[in-house]
């Protein structure tokens, strides 16, 4: 065992306020691709860039190819939770963790069975009318060959922040206040090039701030302890 993951299982076992602040990287190892890694959705080949075609303007001009897009990329209902997500889950169970907050959209947090979950950029898992604000599950949209309308003729769009929108104010406050509480954050599986969720780190007032990334990013001279590994494999220590 490496002395990096010595001092995280010490933090760890040391502490009864742990937050975890995590992105797209946590759920590859569930077979999940992320977006900037070599075999990120950044790397793939569209007719538009995939951050045009996740974008509130696209959505309304091109709707039809939003859907087909979302549909083959971006809904992965069948992925299980890995080492990472249960792990966490086990944490916040035994007191210890008090805040998961995530970048991702894809619920793995709380089929691990996480409770305390951030949902920065919100969830497949809910969909609702923009005209009558009717509720529909992720499989109403998967199951539709074009736009899924509601049954008042209303699109039914994914409660999924798209480039050019907003994040929930009180998503972002709650995070923000976890975060600042903290006494260790960890975070892992993000590029942090993403804002303004990579921002809320700043907020982490301590001196146990853990990064847990594959490839380097802007924060690791900040981070107290930098591990560039693969983030199911470090909690598989834990
Ligand atoms: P990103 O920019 O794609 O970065 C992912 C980071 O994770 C990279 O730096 C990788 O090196 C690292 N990484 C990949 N796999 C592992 C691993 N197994 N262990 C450790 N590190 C790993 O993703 P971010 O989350 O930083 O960017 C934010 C975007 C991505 C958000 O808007 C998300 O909604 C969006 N996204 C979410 C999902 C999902 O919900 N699963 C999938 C793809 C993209």
């Amino acid at each position: 065992m490496t002395s990096e993951i010595e001092t995280l299982k010490t933090w760890i076992t040391e502490s009864d306020n742990i937050v975890f602040f995590g992105g797209a990287g946590v759920s590859t190892e569930s077979g999940i691709p992320d977006f900037r890694s070599v075999d990120g959705l950044y790397h793939q080949k569209f007719d538009y860039p995939p951050e045009r075609i996740l974008s509130h303007s696209f959505f309304y001009q091109n709707t039809e190819y939003f859907y087909r897009f979302y549909r083959e990329k971006m809904l992965p209902l069948e992925a299980q939770p890995n080492t990472a997500h249960r792990k966490l889950a086990e944490l916040e169970r035994a007191g210890k963790l008090r805040a998961v907050v995530t970048q991702n959209i894809d619920g793995l947090h709380q089929k691990a069975g996480s409770k305390h979950v951030f949902e920065l950029h919100g969830s497949i898992w809910r969909n609702n009318c923009q005209k009558c604000g009717k509720f529909y599950p992720p499989e109403y949209i998967r199951d539709c060959d074009s736009v899924p309308r509601c049954t008042c003729g209303g699109i039914v769009k994914p409660d999924v922040v798209l480039y050019e929108e907003g994040l929930s104010e009180s998503c972002i406050e709650g995070a923000a206040r976890a975060i600042s509480d903290a006494e260790v954050l960890i975070v892992g599986g993000t590029s942090l090039t993403v804002y303004p969720a990579a921002g809320l780190i700043r907020y982490y007032r301590g001196h146990k701030l853990v990064l847990i990334n594959r490839d380097e990013t802007p924060y690791d001279s900040y981070a107290d302890l930098v591990l560039r590994e693969p983030i199911g494999e470090v909690f598989s220590q834990m």
